[in-house]
């Protein structure tokens, strides 16, 4: 049993991560019309904000997924009970999905390590104290790796003793366009052995009007979440973007197959970013792109798969079929 944090995004690391930020934005809001990528708005407090969303009942990608876990967890237990096991997990947040594995595996006495990586520093170092208090009389280590997610693998390659199933949860996928979705997951399979599992999360199309309720909750969680970029802005860059001159909207877009989430700008107004510095107009109610969360159909997952060098195991649904957990075996490469 050990628990143990290693930041990797210190130092040097850091400072590309800064760039890389500020990069994002003076491109971002160049665009016409502005939009920015979403993995911006995690900080420490996004990404606590954005626990409090799993949370709503609304919100059926996080529901489903408990509900696919708690329905599951003995198959995917049989599926890896067999060997010495390592369950990593990209953008662990506060990894409470997971934990109903773990405790799962635990309760089987099964020997294994857990190491959540995510970009959030503090929501590694909680999930990790929390990990401590609540299993350390059990058989599980914990690496937890502060880090962006191919930093984090490449440090794990390094140890090849074991299979590994890789998490990727919570339609987080949907995030990027699918080109971008491609990508990744070729770049996850070159940093895996032949015969490891990766879980990935994909939430399904579902009628609209569905979607477009469980993005706009009553409770203005979410208009918080996406405004809440406006503060990391203002943090980071020394920004002076006014917050309640701004108000958020999410909706469903047949173009582009995904919920798309928008901050309208409630006035005329000009912002000045001193990192970049820069102004920026923005007219009365223009809209700028925050989040692009794309529904995938069941096909579009195994062409995604196959493509880029898996094998599907198994499909875990929940009972609406609204999200898909989907398990996929790295196949061997043809010319290795
Ligand atoms: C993190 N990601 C998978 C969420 C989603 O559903 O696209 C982000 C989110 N934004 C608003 N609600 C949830």
């Amino acid at each position: 049993m050990s628990f143990h944090y290693h930041n990797l995004r210190s130092g040097a690391a850091a400072a590309t991560s800064d760039d890389q930020f500020a990069q994002a934005v003076l491109e971002g809001l160049s665009r016409k019309p502005k939009r920015l990528p979403s993995w911006l708005i995690y900080d420490d407090r996004g990404s606590e904000i954005f626990t409090e969303i799993t949370q709503l009942t609304g919100y059926h990608p996080a529901q489903c997924e408990f509900e696919i876990f708690q329905k599951y967890k003995q198959a995917v237990t049989d599926l890896l009970a067999k060997n010495a096991f390592r369950v990593i997990e990209l953008g662990a947040g506060d990894g409470k999905k997971t934990q109903i594995l773990l405790e799962h595996f635990i309760q089987k006495q099964l020997t294994f390590e857990y190491v959540p990586i995510d970009i959030s520093e503090g929501a590694i170092q909680n999930l990790v104290a929390a990990l401590e208090s609540k299993f350390s009389q059990n058989t599980l280590s914990v690496t937890g790796l502060a880090a962006d997610y191919f930093d984090g693998l490449r440090e794990i390659k390094r140890h090849r003793n074991v299979r590994n199933m890789v998490l990727f949860l919570g339609s987080t996928i949907g995030n990027m366009e699918l080109p971008a979705a491609e990508q990744f997951v070729r770049t996850l399979r070159e940093s895996l052995n032949e015969g490891d599992y990766v879980m990935i999360g994909f939430d399904l199309m579902k009628h609209p009007k569905t979607l477009d309720a469980a993005y706009n909750d009553a409770s203005g969680v979410f208009e918080r979440f996406n405004l809440h970029l406006l503060d990391v802005l203002n943090r980071k860059l020394g920004a002076n973007f006014v917050k309640e001159h701004y108000v958020q909207q999410g909706q469903y877009q047949p173009r582009t197959h995904a919920v798309e989430s928008y901050i309208y700008s409630t006035r005329e107004q000009v912002v000045f970013i001193k990192a970049l510095e820069r102004e920026f107009c923005f007219g009365a109610w223009e809209a700028m792109q925050t989040e692009h969360s794309y529904k995938y159909t069941q096909p579009e997952i195994e062409v995604l798969a196959e493509k880029s060098g898996y094998r599907v195991v198994t499909h875990l649904f929940d009972a609406h079929h609204y999200f898909v957990d989907s398990i996929w075996e790295v196949r061997k490469l043809r010319n290795k």
